[in-house]
């Protein structure tokens, strides 16, 4: 596509309830939306960073600034690209890879609604549904998450994933198991402990949990794999695979054996794609990570969640668990547990003006 210009948004999108992680509580979902303005029509795309660098060292006015300075008039410069070309225009700046998703989903999309191709027949969907798992936030005491995953339970999700900390991990755990027996039921603790707490986790065993997420540091691939050494639970990595490469190292460590793939976080959902062939390559498991998105990125993780190698429900939840009001037109509903991937051109949904104006707390045009 012939790129004239990129417009960045920042949105404030008020959560339904506190989100509350090892690192922090939520309210206030912010992020930004990206518009790809091409000479063939507009692409949209989502830069998943939250306000502040906990999750990661991303962060929203971060991305903003990098985008604006450096990723945008990198692109610009080239003006005419094809999607595969921008993580390759945008590789010699460091990191920020969720600004890179961002800018990349954008073009993906710009091109992809000029040649009416659906995104998941480009990525290589092969179910026209996915499977809707939930992840819960951890809540005031064991008696209140136990409340909050009985009503995900009756909404329909076919699998619950609850956040852990230090002090909040065994009795959760325990409670979840007591009220719902054989529930799918998985833990993240994003990367609250050390190895040092490897005794506590080791409790975590007796639930038969599907897998622990991301319990040591980003960059702890080796006390991971020491980890993972002395648990029967599976070890899942979310935090440490920023790359195809990052998920090779990790692979050949042992430091996991399953993947929770992420597009902002690795980059772009290209990448993302070659992090599936390559787990599926090596007999892993992987399922599709959630950032809190909009009707933007969650379309795109439905259709990322329909390749093949996804064998393990998602955080591909309902735009309704999260958010009243979404900023596209049909936003992603729970159907048997399960949710629709879109089948119209690109991303497959249509934004709705008024809704993105109204969430809208700062605009910027670089180019034109
Ligand atoms: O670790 O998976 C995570 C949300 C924000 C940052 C990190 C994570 C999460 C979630 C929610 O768990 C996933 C979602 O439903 O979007
Ligand atoms: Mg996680």
């Amino acid at each position: 596509v012939t790129v004239d210009g990129f417009e960045l948004r920042v949105l404030h999108l008020p959560l339904v309830s506190p989100f509350t992680t090892s690192f922090g509580t939520e309210t206030v979902r912010e992020v930004i939306v990206v518009r790809a303005r091409t000479t063939d029509g507009d692409g949209w795309g989502e830069i998943v960073t939250q306000y502040d660098p906990l999750y990661s060292s991303e962060y929203t006015h971060g991305a903003w600034d990098v985008a604006q300075r450096f990723l945008i008039p990198a692109l610009l410069e080239r003006r005419t690209l094809a999607p595969d070309d921008v993580a390759a225009v945008l590789e010699p700046f460091k990191g920020h890879r969720m600004a890179k998703a961002g800018l990349e989903l954008a073009v993906l999309d710009a091109a992809l609604r000029r040649d009416g191709i659906p995104l998941g027949a480009h990525l290589g969907a092969v179910r026209d549904r996915v499977p809707s798992g939930v992840s819960v936030g951890i809540q005031r005491d064991p008696a209140a998450l136990v409340d909050a995953v009985h009503g995900y339970l009756d909404e329909g999700y076919v699998r619950i994933k609850i956040k852990i900390r230090p002090g909040r991990d065994v009795d959760d755990t325990a409670a979840v198991r007591d009220a719902f027996g054989t529930i799918p039921l998985q833990v993240d603790a994003n990367s609250a402990y050390t190895l040092q707490d490897a005794d506590v986790l080791a409790e975590l065993d007796r639930f038969d949990l599907l897998l622990i997420e991301q319990p040591l540091q980003e960059d702890d691939l080796v006390d991971h794999a020491t980890l993972a050494r002395r648990l029967r639970t599976p070890v899942c990595l979310d935090e440490s695979v920023v790359s195809l490469k990052a998920a090779r190292d990790a692979l050949a460590l042992g430091s996991c054996r399953i993947v929770n793939i992420k597009a902002g976080r690795v980059g772009g959902y290209l990448e993302a794609v070659r992090i599936h062939d390559l787990a599926q390559d090596a007999g892993v498991p992987v399922w599709c990570g959630g950032m809190l998105e909009t009707g933007i990125g969650r379309a795109a993780n439905a259709a990322l969640a329909a390749l093949p190698g996804f064998t393990l429900p998602g955080d591909v939840s309902a735009s309704a668990r999260f958010y009243t009001r979404d900023i596209v037109t049909e936003p992603a509903v729970l159907e048997d547990g399960q949710v629709r991937v879109p089948t119209g051109p690109g991303l497959g949904v249509e934004i709705d003006p008024v809704a993105l104006e109204d969430c809208t707390v700062e605009r910027v045009v670089v180019g034109r």
